[in-house]
């Protein structure tokens, strides 16, 4: 039935940043409608990240949303950086105090659900033609089609949490957006496999042949990647042929533990950085992929979205609750701050990780000197291990 819904903030997109925020706003009572073009399942279905620095997983108790986690995640406090077969282990956790926590967006995405729907949140699913509307107005509101119907909710302020793809971004006009984007010559295949991960830590790896990742979900389950071009046919991946790779790319020495079986999962995604700015423009306010990009090699994409859901609930809660708008007025200005900090991190792991078509030998001499800096110094190494944890909020 077609018909206007009121609420105080709606939140277009129901991924991570979407639902985080929903479930920050109703612990202090403020109102929220969540919209989004997928359904539950679809959005659950998605296989993404892996790692959750500290401050993820503080957000995430914050929130009440912490308990499975702190069940079934593996708190990690190191990784590996390997080199044509040469290692060296980062240890995160003398260097910085801090660790991080291996455990699925799947998993973080199911729980907040389950929060959600156990509170009653109202969600509209398989929306289309979504438009943030009135920005500029103290009455904004978003039109949209469900279930056939044309639909409005009108509110005070939109959160835009629709990611890559989404309709909040392009909302805001050209001549007020800027954008900036770097995209990778190359993908990442990535599979999922019901075998013991081939290390207990991470290990990141830059070989001749290309980069590979070995990570995990659990001490049964492993996700591997291998970089890739971007326009491979998956059909040409055969599981034999990844495992092959996967083994000459990690070194002899990790190979050597490497258990391989039947992936149940294999996809290939670009690699991109990419920033929009503002972050705010009148009363809609973007977080998360709406906003930025970052490549996954510094595992930050999934954690830079809940920073900045972190901040925004802070700015919507000091409104409400105190009148107080100072942290609505310097939003994007705080929040890009720190989003390009994380993506100077990720562009520079990336750089030194991936075997590039353009690099020259002095490049590639770059990367292993790079590589060998880290090996040697541990303010080299500390900085690695500073921005892998998690940089301060602000
Ligand atoms: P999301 O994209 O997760 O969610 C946006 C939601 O908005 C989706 O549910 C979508 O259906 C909905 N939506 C889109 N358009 C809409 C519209 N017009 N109207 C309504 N709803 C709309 N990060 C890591 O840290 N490590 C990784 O290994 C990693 N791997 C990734 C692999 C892939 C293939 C992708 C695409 C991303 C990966 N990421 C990784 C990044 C990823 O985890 C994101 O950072 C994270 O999902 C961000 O969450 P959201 O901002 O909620 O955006
Ligand atoms: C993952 O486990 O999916 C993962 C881990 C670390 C990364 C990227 C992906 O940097």
């Amino acid at each position: 039935m077609a018909g206007t819904v009121k609420t105080q903030v709606c939140i277009v997109g129901s991924g991570p940043s979407g639902l985080l925020l929903s479930q920050m706003l109703a612990n202090a009572g403020i109102d929220s409608v969540l919209l989004d073009r997928q359904d539950r399942s679809y959005i659950e279905g998605r296989i993404r990240a892996g790692v959750l620095e500290q401050g993820t997983v503080a957000a995430l108790e914050e929130a009440g949303a912490a308990d499975r986690l702190h069940r079934e995640g593996l708190p990690h406090d190191g990784f590996e950086l390997a080199f044509d077969g040469d290692r060296h282990r980062i240890d995160i956790k003398a260097l910085t105090g801090k660790s991080v926590m291996v455990y699925g967006q799947t998993e973080v995405t199911k729980d907040l659900f389950n929060k959600r729907e156990a509170a009653g949140q109202v969600f509209y699913f398989n929306v289309d033609n979504v438009k943030p509307t009135d920005l500029k107005s103290s009455t904004p509101s978003v039109h949209f089609t469900h279930e056939g119907e044309q639909q409005v909710i009108e509110c005070d302020y939109i959160a835009g949490c629709d990611g890559f793809h989404g309709a909040s971004r392009q909302a805001i006009p050209k001549d007020v957006l800027q954008t900036f984007e770097r995209v990778y010559p190359f993908g990442w295949l990535g599979i999922m496999v019901d075998k013991p991960p081939v290390s207990h830590e991470l290990i990141y790896a830059n070989h001749e042949r290309g980069f590979a990742l070995a990570s995990m979900r659990s001490e049964t389950r492993s996700r591997y990647y291998v970089q890739c071009d971007v326009n491979d046919d998956l059909a040409s991946w055969s599981d034999d042929r990844f495992w092959e790779e996967l083994a000459i790319r990690l070194g002899p020495d990790a190979a050597a533990n490497l258990e391989t079986g039947a992936s149940f999962e294999k996809s290939i995604a670009p690699l991109r950085s990419f920033v929009a700015e503002p972050m705010r423009y009148g009363n809609m306010f973007l977080a998360g992929d709406a906003a930025h990009i970052v490549p996954p090699t510094g595992a930050k994409g999934l954690n830079l979205a809940v920073a900045d859901v972190r901040l925004l609930s802070r700015a919507l809660i000091a409104h409400y609750r105190n009148a107080n708008d100072h942290y609505i007025d310097t939003y994007s200005e705080t929040v890009l701050k720190r989003v390009w900090k994380v993506e100077r991190f990720s562009w520079q792991l990336s750089t030194m990780m991936h075997q590039f078509p353009e690099n020259t030998g002095f490049e590639k001499r770059m990367q292993r000197a790079s590589f060998d800096d880290i090996q040697s110094s541990e303010t080299a190494s500390r900085a690695i291990a500073e921005n892998y944890v998690g940089l301060p909020l602000e």
